[in-house]
């Protein structure tokens, strides 16, 4: 798992050289290049892996996915949406480049992240991959994707709600946080051109996957500390926010993200992947031991 995260690092880092204007390329690189988990991109190139595939083959994209997540932490960051002085650990983008060069560097991860799917893709990938990919990439980042969460998401928050409060706080989990670990899970099984089958029982245990760990993250948002975090906690419950723990409490909270993490332990057991059974395990083991 390590080793990953620092190939994944390493490849950032060389998809990435600082131009001319310095600072928009040190704005898409300061927030990028700061310890991440790496989960998203992990995932997708395990995916690939424990189903027989090159992982050479699918790096560029994980790398992709990792700048669009990070696209949507800076923006998701801004005064105008969550207005978080903090992320892994640092002070967020605009509060080191200034609110226009936030907004421009996420704009700019966006359109990069495709680009180096195409340019990093071309003597590995079939051409009919790369538009798979590419068009999963599209969708999922989309109006029909994570922008449709983070919209649902604010206006929640505004007391706009336009379906019940169960299906708006589902809604938004699926859109805004699992629609990315899906995207990790698609991509690896086209660049291993698994079977349709595979295709659809890998994107099952990635929802799944999604709607734990966004519950994971409403209930660390209530344990945990900044320290662990790298980010302000307590926020959702200060703002009022509809969160998991908010809607259903916090021990019916615990007991939906066991129940999803066994659902993915069942999906996942047959594929015998050591990476998987650390990232599951690890989550669980913290809230675990929050009980303790
Ligand atoms: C795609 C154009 C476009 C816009 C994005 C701002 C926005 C719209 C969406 C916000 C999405 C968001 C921030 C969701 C939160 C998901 C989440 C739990 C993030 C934390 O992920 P970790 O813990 O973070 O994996 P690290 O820093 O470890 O990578």
């Amino acid at each position: 798992m390590n080793e990953l995260i620092e190939l994944i690092d390493k490849k950032l880092d060389e998809y990435l050289p600082i131009m001319y204007p310095e600072n928009i390329f040190k704005a898409m690189k300061y927030t990028l290049m700061l310890p991440g988990k790496r989960l998203r991109p992990v995932m997708c190139i395990e995916t690939t892996r424990m189903l027989g595939g090159d992982i050479n083959k699918v790096i560029p994209s994980a790398c992709a996915i990792e700048m669009l997540h990070v696209q949507s932490l800076i923006h998701d960051d801004l005064p105008c949406m969550d207005n978080d002085d903090f992320r892994r650990g640092k002070p967020s983008n605009h509060k080191v480049f200034g609110e226009a060069n936030a907004v421009l560097a996420g704009d700019a991860l966006l359109t990069y992240a495709p680009q180096i799917i195409i340019e990093k893709s071309q003597n590995l990938l079939t051409q009919t991959q790369i538009i798979k990919i590419l068009h999963e990439f599209m969708n999922f980042a989309g109006a029909y994707g994570l922008i449709a969460g983070q919209v649902v998401d604010i206006e929640s928050e505004a007391g706009r709600l336009v379906k019940s409060k169960e299906e708006t706080l589902k809604f938004i989990h699926l859109n805004k946080t699992a629609v990315l670990f899906r995207l990790a899970v698609r991509i690896g099984t086209i660049a291993a051109e698994a079977s349709d089958d595979v295709f659809n029982e890998l994107d099952s245990f990635a929802e799944k996957f999604g709607l734990a760990f966004q519950i994971y993250d409403d209930i660390m948002d209530e344990i945990s500390s900044f320290e662990e975090l790298g980010k302000s906690i307590g926020k959702d419950k200060a703002a009022g926010k509809l969160t998991y723990v908010s809607l259903y409490g916090m021990d019916n909270a615990k007991n939906k993200f066991n129940e999803l993490i066994n659902e993915c332990y069942g999906i996942i057991e047959p594929y015998k992947s050591e990476v998987y059974s650390a990232i599951l395990g690890k989550l669980s083991k913290r809230i675990i031991s929050d009980g303790e």
